[in-house]
């Protein structure tokens, strides 16, 4: 039984945005507006088939994606790269490889008790992420 993502998050943990910003080489403007953001997953669920929307007041970015089905990510509105995508299930976290130009590049989701964790990583550079079910 795969773990529940389907719902709406709101942020309440943000460590090293800032650091993974600059590790995908966005601009200091657009790095400052993003840095006092606080985002929401919008996770739809069914069976292997994902969408996970992440809204703000600034950018919107929705992924969708098949557990096990690599496809070509284009991070429009992030910083506009191509890459290969892969998302796979590791004992209930989604883990997802971004291959591409920048090296290291990816993200896992778990869920500890009410939370919706995220690490998400470019190159030398995590930024973790903790949202929490909205009421
Ligand atoms: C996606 C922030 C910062 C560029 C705009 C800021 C807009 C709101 O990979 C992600 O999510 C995965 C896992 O949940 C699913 O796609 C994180 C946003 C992280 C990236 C880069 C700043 C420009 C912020 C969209």
């Amino acid at each position: 039984m795969p773990a529940d993502y389907s719902g709406t998050w709101n942020m309440v943990r943000n460590d090293n945005l800032e650091g993974y910003m600059v590790a995908l080489g966005i601009d200091f403007a657009t790095r400052k507006i993003a840095g006092v953001l606080k985002p929401q997953k919008v996770i739809e669920q069914d069976g292997d088939y994902f969408t996970i929307k992440t809204l703000s007041t600034f950018r919107n970015y929705t992924c969708s994606f098949k557990i096990g089905e690599e496809f070509e990510e284009v991070t429009k509105g992030l910083d506009n790269r191509k890459c290969q995508t892969l998302v796979n299930w590791d004992n209930g976290r989604l883990v997802c490889v971004q291959r591409g130009e920048k090296k290291n590049r990816g993200w896992t989701h778990w869920i500890e008790g009410d939370e919706l964790h995220l690490e998400i990583c470019c190159e030398n550079q995590v930024c973790k992420q903790v949202f929490k079910r909205s009421a």
